[in-house]
């Protein structure tokens, strides 16, 4: 395994002043959504199955002979993820399975040079996003199925064929080209989301200072988010969390993951696959999925809340309709999330607190009860007003909070106060 970089790693990291406005505003943003497609679509069965089922890489590579997603429209996709309030894709460029959607030169395994579509995809999207205003980020795959030069083989895609050796500092290479291009042909990219380092040992030396150096030297604004699980490394600029809110830590993916300075996210897929699965019809509901987006501004991140398109290059109908359910809550209630931190009040059972200067959104997801008692710290109330309707809540104060006295026990999907804080 090479070291070079590891004197890189010693270096600080100062973000440009772009890269600094980009982190506000990816903040603000609040919602993405999440893409997972690729030829594994066609299997219909998740984006692991080349894994799970141990495929041999050279069968596997075969499914791209019939790639053909007739129906992908790029201008739709954007469409619909527009209608569902969101302001930012991440989809990924290539996957574990090595096969990349975008026209890379570094390898013939790709969307255009190796199946029959020959339409750069990522290409039409990032014209669509950039066209209709959505940024665009991309997933890319640190660890590869499929290469011959990803060596030591990781903890995954062992039952593949793959030789038992390799040159990592080819695989290196490969990856720095693959960058450059996502970065110099597809316009202004919001972020490059990292994920599969856990495939090797935590001491492994993936040269990250020296992937993370190249991004910011070609496009000093893209953000570098990775799926690590860990604290924070120099070099990034914003930390995400699989399945779970920040510092939550219930399906063992953040057992050590620790919360740092950088702008936060949460990933989530609306039903159990992350790629296409056709027996998967296990959707989270509207309430469940509006929830999860209110905690998660309220935990002071943003959701990302991933669909796995179907071969034809379609959303599955219910993601449609689910993301559209999003999309109408949003456009009465955005104004209490896009754009907020969260709030002076940290999240509690009954639900979370999303803030913009001095106005404190109350969003009660869970209250069985007409009062509500508000830890503010000591900071005073000057105005309580329900949001909807904007009629003004009675209130008491102490020393340490506030006492909301409610019309009546709440029960819509999330119950908004709207506090002025003096
Ligand atoms: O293995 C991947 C998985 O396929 C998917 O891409 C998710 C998304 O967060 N990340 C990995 C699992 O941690």
């Amino acid at each position: 395994v090479a070291i070079a970089g590891s004197s890189q790693a010693q270096q600080k990291y100062v973000p440009a002043a772009e890269n600094l406005k980009n982190r506000a505003e990816f903040q603000d943003m609040k919602f993405g959504v999440f893409i997972h497609w690729g030829i594994y679509s066609m299997m219909a069965d998740g984006e692991w199955i080349m894994n799970n089922k141990n495929i041999n890489w050279q069968e596997y590579a075969k499914l791209a002979d019939g790639f053909y997603p007739s129906k992908y429209d790029a201008e739709k996709w954007v469409a619909d993820v527009k209608a569902a309030g969101a302001k930012y894709i991440c989809i990924t460029s290539r996957h574990h399975d090595g096969f990349s959607m975008f026209h890379t030169r570094q390898s013939p395994y790709n969307i255009v040079d190796g199946t029959p579509f020959k339409r750069d995809i990522i290409k039409e999207l990032a014209d669509a996003c950039h066209k209709q205003g959505v940024k665009l980020h991309f997933y890319y795959s640190q660890l590869d199925w499929r290469r011959s030069d990803y060596f030591p083989i990781g903890r995954t895609g062992r039952g593949v064929g793959r030789t038992e050796q390799g040159n990592w500092d080819s695989y290196h290479r490969f990856m720095l080209n693959q960058l450059t291009e996502l970065l110099t042909n597809y316009g202004e990219i919001g972020a490059i989301w990292f994920d599969g380092q856990w495939d090797q040992p935590a001491d492994f030396n993936w040269r990250l200072r020296e992937i993370y150096d190249h991004i910011h030297s070609i496009q000093p604004g893209c953000l570098v988010i990775s799926n690590h699980h860990l604290a924070p490394q120099e070099g990034e600029d914003g930390q995400t969390f699989e399945k779970d809110l920040p510092g939550h830590n219930t399906t063992g993916f953040s057992a050590n993951a620790e919360i740092g300075q950088l702008p936060l996210e949460t990933c989530e897929t609306m039903n159990n696959s992350w790629g296409y699965n056709i027996t998967d019809l296990k959707y989270k509901s509207e309430k469940e999925l509006i929830h999860y987006l209110v905690k998660a501004a309220g935990n002071n991140a943003n959701l990302l809340m991933n669909v796995g398109p179907r071969p034809d290059g379609t959303f599955p109908d219910i993601a449609v309709q689910r993301y559209k359910a999003m999309g109408d809550w949003l456009k009465v209630y955005g104004e209490s999330i896009y754009g907020t931190r969260g709030g002076l009040v940290t999240p509690r059972d009954w639900g979370v607190t999303t803030q913009k200067e001095n106005r404190l959104y109350v969003h009660i997801l869970n209250c069985k009860d007409k009062s509500l008692y508000l830890p503010t710290n000591g900071k005073k109330v000057k105005s309580a007003r329900v949001f909807l309707d904007k009629k003004p809540v009675k209130f008491t104060q102490d020393a340490d909070g506030v006492l909301l006295k409610l019309d009546k026990v709440p029960d819509e999907l999330d119950y908004v106060v709207e506090l002025e804080l003096k």
